[in-house]
């Protein structure tokens, strides 16, 4: 697998040209500047390869181009967000970028409660935390029907919580949910998810999806004639959050939405991380079934703690070979997927990864790094990652003699 590594742009605090010493042969990036809904014209998009470049480069996959919340939910500015979605598409093309991934949650990217959890060795780990989600929820944001959505005992305790929290802590809880993680499509304020929630009654989950797989039928074709690869990330966490639906959280979701508009180039970002959160989530058996429709790898770990809402679990991100996720099986499941890919001639067989997230270890701690992608602790995942890709491949050329 080519081995990359997300990269924020100039303004990210770690360096390219460090780079090399990591052992990254890719770099993940987007124009994070420009809204969702706006074009990417192909000035922009060389402006970002050159500075690529410049430290021995190239723009590998495009995370993400993103969906406006006008298309995912079909109201006006839509049809004018799709065109600027294909011309955005062209550009790349024209620009010889070809992985494009993106998500479609509505109005939260990836959620955690907490972003720098103490962990027992003395690093830091990200954290999602249901009754302090409940504060928020409940709380902060003050949504009435929240209380259908929730056991008893979590309504109690979210209750309690937010009595005894600091006005400080209340608004540190409400930044790591509405603010936008690192990466995440956009930022809102309180009130703004107060209207946008709005937006979406009467937006059911087939609704959603309905949605989805019409954006891609505009979209996918666009990308196929292009000869793009499209490559859907799925929910973080997997499950609903504030009411609203989630559409891509299982390999089933996948298989609706990869069956529904049959093309290569609508595919699938494996992201073990968001979808190991399920306690059914079985990565070597997602690879097994939607391998060839696989664009884009990102491999992270959790562990679940489990409260009273079994589909809703609390969990925090794990190292990279720690955490409920078969790592090992999917890694190798991966490589035979590269293998027959070779076999069928396919150019695109080289699947790029990412260590996804890191815990924050040793220099990383104090706060000076990005939440969730901090320098030593995806060195640290990638180290990792790359011996079981080594050893998987050493055994693929012992298994051809
Ligand atoms: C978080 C990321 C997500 C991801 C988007 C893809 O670390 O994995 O923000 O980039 O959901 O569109």
């Amino acid at each position: 697998m080519k081995q990359c590594w997300r990269w924020f742009g100039p303004e990210d605090p770690i360096g390219l040209s460090d780079l090399h010493q990591v052992g990254v042969e890719g770099i993940v990036t987007a124009l994070h500047n420009i809204p969702p809904g706006e074009t990417w014209d192909r000035e922009a998009i060389s402006e970002r390869q050159s500075v690529l470049h410049a430290d021995g480069y190239a723009w590998d996959v495009v995370e993400s181009l993103p969906v406006s919340e006008a298309i995912k939910t079909q109201t006006k500015r839509m049809a004018d967000h799709i065109a600027a979605y294909k011309a955005s598409l062209y550009a790349l093309a024209a620009q010889d970028v070809k992985v494009v991934c993106y998500n479609f949650m509505p109005i939260l990217d990836w959620t955690r409660t907490s972003l720098r959890a103490k962990q027992a060795h003395g690093g830091a780990a990200m954290l999602f935390d249901l009754v302090d989600f409940a504060v928020f929820d409940l709380h902060i944001l003050e949504r009435a029907a929240g209380v259908d959505d929730y056991p008893v005992d979590v309504l109690d305790a979210a209750q309690e919580r937010f009595y005894e929290m600091s006005d400080s802590a209340k608004k540190t809880l409400q930044n790591n949910i509405t603010a936008g993680l690192p990466g995440a499509n956009d930022s809102w304020s309180v009130e703004d998810v107060r209207s946008l929630l709005e937006t979406y009654t009467g937006i059911t989950p087939k609704r959603l999806r309905t949605n989805l797989i019409d954006f891609l039928s505009e979209v996918a074709p666009v990308a196929q004639s292009l000869g793009l690869r499209l490559c859907c990330h799925p929910d973080d966490p997997p499950f609903s959050l504030l009411g609203l639906p989630r559409v891509m959280s299982n390999s089933d979701d996948y298989a609706a939405v990869l069956a529904a508009v049959n093309l290569p180039a609508n595919g699938a970002t494996l992201c073990t991380g968001s979808l190991g959160v399920a306690e059914n989530f079985d990565g070597p058996a997602f690879v097994r079934r939607h391998g060839p429709r696989i664009h884009f790898a990102h491999l992270r770990n959790t562990t679940r703690i489990m409260g009273s809402d079994p589909n809703k679990p609390n969990f925090f991100e794990a190292a990279h070979l720690d955490g409920d996720t078969d790592m090992v099986g999917t890694v190798l499941a991966l490589l035979a997927e590269q293998k027959r890919r070779k076999a069928d001639g396919r150019i695109d067989w080289e699947i790029p990864m990412r260590p996804d997230h890191g815990q924050e270890l040793l220099n990383d701690l104090g706060g000076h790094s990005t939440p969730g992608y901090p320098l030593i602790g995806r060195m640290r995942g990638l180290a990792e990652l790359r011996g079981i890709m080594a050893a998987g491949t050493y055994n693929q050329g012992a298994n051809l003699k």
